[in-house]
């Protein structure tokens, strides 16, 4: 099957599972403004059915599912631009994450690392809308044909599986239906680490506070959090080969290159032999000057909700005119009666 017939569309989610951290930033949002108005249709989406694969209190869930929604537009997703809205506004996105539970395989979710990390040794209590989170997901990039589907590192394998999903039902129903989506997963921080742990990737619900920047740190926190860091005591190398058995360097200095818009090569270059005296500082500076900005209308945008709302409502309408009839081709093609 080629993937030419299909239009070149990017979709891409967050969830609102807490506040969005410096790796939802640069592995994400960042990478999504960029796309955007580069020869594909964009539609960005928080992922609110997603969320509450864990338990999220009700009143705070739309406060994240707003928050969200503030960190993309406060980054520069347009919405005149893009499609930009809350996945539960839009009802086919359940529909189709229930005919794809009957494509996919529960072998193949059992290879899923991301629910073995996340459910750990409680496996038998977690729900199990985690469990068939991935076929949920398949559904959001296969509900709008999205030929492309930028991400962070973590999330491959599900892109992986939602390729699997298109796949075995194409086959199945004899059709060329669902395309087969890209991954694009490219830069210097798709996986930002956790401040305190540089094994762990970096995360919204991770325990403490201090293994993350949050978006709406102010410059004393995000100073904080960069000198507590943990690191190794040696100064950085002089070539990037040096950083490869040292994981929390090379976090700060990829995520110095990400903001900055360098290679890590090029920061290398400028700070080869710098102490982390000398370079946390200046790390803590450029995340400062760079995410400033964005937390400063996160917080005029959270001061109105009902703009947020609004938009996330248009965006849903506009949604839906591409999602319902390739739903409703779906149904036929499995062969729901609709009368
Ligand atoms: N640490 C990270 N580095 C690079 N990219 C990341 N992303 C998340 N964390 C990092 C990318 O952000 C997008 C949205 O992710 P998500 O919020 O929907 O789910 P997640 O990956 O499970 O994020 P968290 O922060 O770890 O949430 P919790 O703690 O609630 O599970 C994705 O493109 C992801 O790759």
């Amino acid at each position: 099957m080629t993937e030419t017939k299909f239009t070149p569309r990017v979709f891409s989610g967050i969830k609102p599972s807490g506040g969005l951290t410096l790796g939802n930033y640069l592995g994400a949002i960042k990478r999504f403004v960029g796309m955007q108005g580069a020869g594909f249709e964009t539609i960005y989406c928080v992922v609110d059915l997603h969320a509450i694969t864990v338990w999220q209190d009700p009143a705070e869930l739309k406060t994240a599912t707003r928050e969200v929604a503030a960190g993309y537009l406060a980054s520069g997703i347009d919405p005149e631009k893009s499609i930009l809205f809350n996945q539960a506004q839009v009802h086919e996105h359940a529909e189709l994450g229930w005919i794809f539970n009957c494509v996919a395989r529960v072998g193949w979710m059992n290879r899923m690392t991301q629910f073995k990390d996340k459910a750990g040794s409680n496996a038998e209590k977690v729900s199990l809308g985690l469990y068939a989170y991935p076929s949920l997901m398949a559904a959001d990039i296969l509900l709008y044909h999205a030929t492309h589907v930028p991400v962070g590192e973590d999330q491959k394998q599900h892109v992986e599986l939602t390729r699997d999903i298109a796949a075995k039902f194409n086959h199945d129903f004899k059709v060329d239906f669902f395309p087969l989506t890209s991954p694009v997963i490219e830069g210097p921080a798709m996986r930002v680490m956790n401040l305190r742990d540089g094994t762990k990737k970096m995360s919204k619900s991770g325990e403490s506070d201090m293994e993350r920047i949050n978006m709406t740190d102010d410059a004393d926190a995000i100073a904080k959090k960069f000198k507590k860091a943990r690191t190794d005591p040696e100064p950085l190398p002089e070539t990037l080969d040096g950083l490869k058995d040292r994981p929390e360097a090379r976090n700060l200095v990829d995520i110095y290159s990400a903001l900055n818009d360098m290679t890590p090569e090029a920061v290398i270059a400028e700070y080869a032999g710098a102490g982390w005296g000398r370079f946390k500082p200046a790390l803590a500076d450029l995340a400062v000057d760079k995410l400033a900005p964005i937390s400063t209308e996160m917080e005029r945008l959270m001061n109105d909700p009902a703009e947020i709302d609004r938009v996330l409502g248009r965006g849903a309408v506009r949604a839906r005119e591409i999602a319902a009839p390739i739903l409703k081709q779906t149904y036929d093609i499995v062969g729901l009666l609709r009368s």
